[in-house]
């Protein structure tokens, strides 16, 4: 019933100097997805050039590469159903002017430039985002949440009724 997903989720040095680091897990944690992989780094330049190569040559990215190296993000990986279309969904759209109240940008961002927190796109940019941030055996995966557990015990007890 599961559609598993792995994202590549980040604080970005706005979100962590803001304090905000708890409360964006929170969220996605409240939500009923696993963080199956968590640090705090230093975002090396080539990291930050491959992670937002799909926006070379725009007129931000110069400004985004320098941003995203401007302190420490917590970078995480998310595991969940649909999670990252799911993830996306809580973190609002890129213009925290444009995104919904109740999403992280709405709620604390001011500018689109600086919008706290990433969040992967596409199944292709999470595979990739992850890999520039993590090892393999740095993911830890295999155990199930609270909240999978609740959903499979309501299927299971379905069935028996059924
Ligand atoms: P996303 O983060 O919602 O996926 P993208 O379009 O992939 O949005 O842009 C990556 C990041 O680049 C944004 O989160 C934001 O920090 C920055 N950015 C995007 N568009 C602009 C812009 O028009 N001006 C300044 N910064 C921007
Ligand atoms: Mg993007």
């Amino acid at each position: 019933m599961f559609n598993l997903e792995r994202t590549f989720v980040a604080v970005k040095p706005d979100g962590v100097k803001r304090g905000l680091t708890g409360e964006v897990i929170r969220r996605f944690e409240e939500k009923g997805y696993k963080v199956i992989a968590l640090k705090m780094l230093n975002v090396s330049k080539e990291q930050a050039q491959a992670h937002y190569a799909e926006h070379a040559g725009k007129p931000f990215y110069e400004r985004l590469v320098k941003y995203i190296q401007s302190g420490p993000i917590a970078a995480m990986v998310l595991e969940g159903h649909h999670a990252i279309a799911g993830a996306r969904h809580l973190m609002g759209k890129t213009d925290p002017i444009e995104a919904e109240v109740g999403t992280i940008r709405a709620d604390f961002g001011l500018v689109k430039e600086y919008n706290i927190v990433h969040g992967s796109d596409s199944a292709e940019s999470a595979q990739r985002e992850i890999d520039i941030y993590f090892k393999p055996e740095e993911l830890c995966g295999g155990w199930n949440n609270m909240a999978e557990l609740v959903i499979e015990r309501l299927q299971e007890n379905e069935q028996l009724k059924g």
